[in-house]
């Protein structure tokens, strides 16, 4: 395991894991201080005219407030865009930028499965992606220009949202914390803590999140393992006696329902199998059938494409 000492400013995997995960955020001066970016911001709009790379635009006075759009994008859409106020979003760099990949490397304290991707965000002055909450940890690793992040108290479902925009943008943001990361730094957040990021100037900020998968949707995914399964097991009435034929279900039936169920998934080899299949179903299937070599070229392709030069 890498020594995590000024990956995590100072403190040991066992004491962030202990204090910071999952519980509250932790900013970084210096994290990653010689790490160099491999991917220059015209790469990165290169990757984004890509069929196969999930990219996204941001534009605070758009179309409609916080208005999005979805890549593939041509040469032209960047021409046009207004000199502030814009951020591209690019999804899962560690797929195309082997560099990127070994950049998860500093992160082996913890589970590789529970990794989703490595997002890039490049931002102009003024680009941001509006105050919001996000229901994954993630680290964001500021790698070139500075961003200004804000962080606010924690949201759930209840939060009040903007109604009238593409995006999960909060109505109300108060900033109770703010810093001016500088490349190198980085700010862990947990789950559900508010946030706003504004660039200060050109930047490029990377995004490695975890998932965490809501507890329905995994319900909603093993059930579907048992179905196939063919799992036949029925219902099955407790003791029963005349009194609990009324037309309310008595709370027995509830009780038994719920243990009979609860038994069903009562399983360690089949949870077992069912989350290792689960947590690493790759996030974009299409891409299974490329090897290593055709993503690197993808991403080499964009390098002659931007004119840069290869050694
Ligand atoms: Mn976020």
């Amino acid at each position: 395991m890498k020594d995590t000492k000024q990956l995590l400013g100072g403190l040991s995997a066992e004491q962030f894991l202990a204090e910071y995960w999952q519980k509250r955020p932790l900013l970084i001066r210096r994290a990653l201080p010689d790490w160099s970016n491999p991917v220059e911001p015209d790469e990165l709009a290169g990757l984004s005219l890509e069929n196969e790379v999930e990219s996204r635009l941001v534009l605070e006075q758009g179309a409609s407030p916080w208005e999005v759009r979805h890549g593939p994008f041509s040469e032209s859409t960047f021409a046009e865009l207004p000199e502030s106020g814009w951020t591209l979003l690019v999804q899962a760099l560690d797929l195309w930028v082997p560099e990127v990949a070994s950049l998860l490397d500093h992160f082996d304290f913890l589970p590789r499965w529970r990794l989703d991707d490595v997002m890039a965000s490049f931002a102009v002055p003024g680009g941001s992606v509006g105050p919001h909450f996000d229901q994954y940890d993630v680290f964001l690793l500021q790698v070139e220009g500075q961003r200004r992040w804000q962080i606010g108290g924690s949201c759930d479902d209840t939060t009040p949202l903007l109604a009238d925009s593409d995006l999960k943008i909060l109505q109300a943001f108060r900033a109770q914390e703010e810093w001016l990361l500088q490349p190198g730094d980085m700010l862990y957040l947990p789950p559900l803590v508010s946030h706003w990021g504004v660039a200060e100037s050109e930047c490029l900020t990377y995004s490695i999140g975890f998932r965490s998968p809501s507890l329905v949707d995994m319900l909603a995914d093993l059930t579907e393992q048992l179905l196939e399964a063919g799992h036949s097991d029925i219902y099955q009435d407790p003791t029963l006696d005349p009194s609990m034929a009324g037309a309310d279900i008595d709370a027995r039936f509830v009780a038994q329902a719920k243990k009979q169920l609860l038994e069903l998934i009562d399983d360690d080899q089949l949870v077992g199998d069912w989350l290792a299949r689960f947590m690493t179903a790759p996030k974009y299937r299409d891409l299974l059938s490329l090897t290593g070599e055709e993503r690197q070229a993808t991403f080499l392709g964009q390098l002659y494409r931007n004119g840069e030069k290869l050694d």
